[in-house]
This record gives C-alpha cells, structure tokens and sequence, in this order.
C-alpha cells in the first residue's frame, strides 16, 4: 500500500508512525508511507500558505492553490482506485470498519490541515472522502492522519506476529477486552481471578467471554447494539449482570 500525508508538518506524522507495529511495517516495505509539504508549493517570497477568512472572524484559512499542488503532487504516481481523504471534523467518524475499508484500498492521500481549517473549495474540488477522529477538537489533521495510518497499517497481511494476528479474529471482535492479569499471584491483597490459575482452558474462554460481555454492556451499549449475540453470550451476560446486582444490591 503506497500512502501519502499532504501536511505542513511532517515530523508530526513521522513521529506518530515510526514506532512499534506501524514503524517496523513500514521499515519491512509493507507500506510506503511519504510526506508533501503544501509550503513548498507557496509561490510568494513568504510562502504563505493561508490567509484571513472571507467574512471575517477569528483565524486563518489554509489557501487552495499551496494545498492543491501539493494533493497532485501526491497522486502522482499512485494506483487507480487510491482515494484522497481529508481529515476534517465534519467528516465521518472513524472506526474500525472504516479502517478496513481503508486497508482495502492499493493507496490513498490523507490531507491534514491546521487553523479553521481549508478553503472549501479545496474539498469540493479533491476530496472522495472526509474523515474526523471522534467529537473532540484537535489542533490540527496531523495526529488523526498518524491514528489513521496506524489502525490502518496494522491490518495489512504481515503487519502483525501470529500472536497478535491469532487474537485479532477472536471472539472479542466488536466488544470491549476482558481483563488482564500478569504476576504477582497476590498484589497488596489483590488476587488474580481463581479461574484464570486453574488451567481450565475451556472455563477461561467462558470468563474471557463473559468478562468482556458484561463491561461492553455497562460501558459501551452502543457496542453491544451493532452486534448479535449467540445463545451462549445471552446467557453469559445475563449471569454477569445478575451476580453484578447481586454484589450491589443498593444501586439496583
Ligand atoms: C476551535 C476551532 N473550531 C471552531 C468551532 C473549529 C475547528 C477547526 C479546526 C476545530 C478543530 C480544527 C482542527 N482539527 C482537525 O484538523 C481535525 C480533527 C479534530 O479537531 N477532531 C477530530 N478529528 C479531526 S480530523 C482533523
């Protein structure tokens, strides 16, 4: 996959994708990832790359003409089917099914962007798609764009160990993860779960299932409303949430 980040900085972007899974992808060639920097097509002695806002108000407007040459120069070069994305807050929420959407795709632009945001005639003209990271202000697209690149890199074949690989299209797919315990057995009078010492690893599985049940529906129903449950995780939850209230009789 052939990805390119247009921004006006780039070590921000750099940064948030050189480490870890995504760094060690993109250093084996699994991904190419590279940077357009729209200031280095500012044509003026300044290199101005915005300007004040038609109407007036606070702020600045990042120009069309720095930013559209820098677009094009990105999509040189890359696949058909690549898509250019601009990361905005008025774009479509992401999550991991827009991820995988992504990760299907041969290349794609990602276009961040700083102040109040592009010039909309930049978007009406180039965009076949506008994300936002959640409902929450950033100070740019850079770190959304590194988010994207991150989630999106990870799902690409030979991104991840079989470790990880094997739990990734585990039970837990659309639910939040069970606990997790490491030694000491006893920490300040805190024990590890019985079930989870006992090598029972058909009981573990009922637990990790159950446990990951029942904190996505007190934590995240919204979770639980996008997806089935089978007969056995109905069950599951139910004895979670009755031993849950059992426990807390007041609050019930
Ligand atoms: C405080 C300024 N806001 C006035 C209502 C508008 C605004 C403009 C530009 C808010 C944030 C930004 C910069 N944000 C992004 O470029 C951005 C972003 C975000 O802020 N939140 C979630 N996802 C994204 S993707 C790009």
């Amino acid at each position: 996959m052939d990805i390119r980040v247009v921004t006006l900085f780039p070590e921000m972007v750099a940064a948030g994708t050189g480490y870890g899974v995504c760094g060690r992808a993109i250093r084996k060639g699994l991904v190419r990832l590279g940077t357009v920097n729209p200031r280095d097509y500012a044509t003026d002695v300044h290199r101005t790359v915005d300007d004040r806002p038609y109407g007036g108000g606070p702020g600045m407007v990042l120009k069309v003409e720095p930013f559209q040459a820098a677009i094009d120069t990105a999509r040189e070069r890359l696949p058909s089917g690549s898509r250019v994305v601009f990361l905005t807050p008025q774009g479509r929420p992401f999550r991991q099914s827009v991820a995988r959407e992504l990760a299907a795709l041969p290349g794609m632009v990602l276009v961040a962007g700083r102040y109040e945001g592009f010039d909309e005639r930049l978007v009406e003209a180039s965009a076949d798609d506008e994300i936002s990271l959640g409902d929450f202000v950033l100070s740019g697209g850079e770190v959304a764009a590194a988010a994207i690149v991150d989630a999106v890199v990870r799902l690409l074949p030979g991104a991840l160990g079989d470790a990880d690989s094997a739990a990734q299209d585990s039970f837990s797919d659309g639910l939040l993860d069970c606990p997790h315990f490491t030694r000491p057995e006893d920490y300040a009078g805190r024990r590890v779960p019985r079930v989870l010492l006992d090598g029972n690893h058909e009981e573990i599985r009922r637990w990790r299932l159950q446990q990951a049940l029942g904190r996505t529906s007190q934590r995240r129903p919204d979770l639980l409303a996008r997806r089935e449950l089978s007969a056995e995780e109905e069950r599951l939850l139910d004895d979670f949430l009755a031993e849950e209230a059992a426990a807390r009789p007041y609050e019930h």
